[in-house]
């Protein structure tokens, strides 16, 4: 049986063999920036309270947006304050050193955090926290997290927008909307060009963007996963690792000479 530091081996060669590298990240990169994910067993904020899962359903959003405030105002300042994790850094430099060949980072996060890192392709697939919106079809304000935090803060739950007077929502994609426009097709287009797909902290359970590892191994891709509890495709994957993600990203950092 391979060991963990051998998988590890493993997946610096696989790193360094390829020439079309696309990573698939989620909730897991940012869980040691302060972030807690949704599905982790102890800390995930379901495990805690799966009663607030509803919150975040567009239909949940639109008949208590003050319940989903009152939870923003928890959970929007780590948001705010986060920086990005050594796996975050490792993957900007995957894109910036020209040896290795990372086309595109595909998140599920809402965080900002890769852009922070130093990523220039990111495809967002849920959105991003960084703005928000007035809710009525006809109002176009937009707003910045910064107004949204203080509003909240200030105890305007939900906020309001000062133009029209409709809720204020954050650019975020709940569960029951549709994808934003383009991002599932440029998505797809990358997985199906890329020869290896690296899965780094998502429990690929949220669809469509659960079926990219599918995509990407019909096409001829190999798969990487990175990620502490077991996926659905770990059986089907080049290689597996259940290891904390900073901890793996340092050792392939320190394998594949970069500075870490
Ligand atoms: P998820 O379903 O919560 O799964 C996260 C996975 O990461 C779990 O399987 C964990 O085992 C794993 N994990 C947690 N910490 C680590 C770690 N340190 N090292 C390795 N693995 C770890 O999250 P997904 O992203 O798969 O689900 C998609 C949802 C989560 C999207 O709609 C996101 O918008 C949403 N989300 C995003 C954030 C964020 O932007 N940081 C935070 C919380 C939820």
């Amino acid at each position: 049986m391979s060991t963990d530091s051998n998988r590890i081996e493993s997946v610096a060669s696989i790193i360094k063999e390829s020439r079309g590298i696309v990573s698939l990240t989620g909730a897991g990169i940012s869980t040691s920036a302060g972030i807690p994910d949704f599905r982790s067993p102890e800390e995930g904020l379901w495990a805690k309270d799966p009663s607030k899962m509803m919150l975040f359903t567009d239909v949940g959003f639109a008949g208590n947006p003050k319940g989903f405030y009152e939870f923003g105002r928890e959970i929007l300042p780590g948001f705010q304050n986060a920086r990005p994790t050594l796996a975050h850094r490792f993957l900007s430099r995957l894109e910036q050193e020209d040896s290795f060949g990372l086309k595109c980072v595909i998140t599920q996060n809402i965080d900002g955090l890769h852009q922070k890192a130093g990523s220039k392709n990111v495809i967002e697939m849920h959105g991003g926290l960084s703005t928000g919106r007035c809710t009525s079809r006809t109002c176009p304000k937009e707003f910045g997290l910064e107004d949204i935090i203080r509003r909240v803060e200030e105890g305007e739950l939900p906020p309001l927008c000062p133009e029209c007077g409709a809720v204020i929502r954050p650019d975020i994609v709940l569960f029951g909307e549709e994808l934003p426009g383009g991002a599932y097709q440029r998505a797809v287009e990358y997985l199906k060009h890329c020869d290896l797909l690296l899965v780094m902290g998502s429990s690929l359970v949220v669809y469509p963007v659960a079926d990219m590892p599918e995509v990407a191994m019909g096409h001829g891709a190999r798969l990487i996963i990175i990620n502490l509890q077991p996926t659905q495709y770990d059986s089907r994957a080049d290689a597996a690792i259940r290891l904390p993600l900073d901890e793996v990203a340092e050792k392939l950092m320190e394998t594949l000479g970069m500075a870490v």
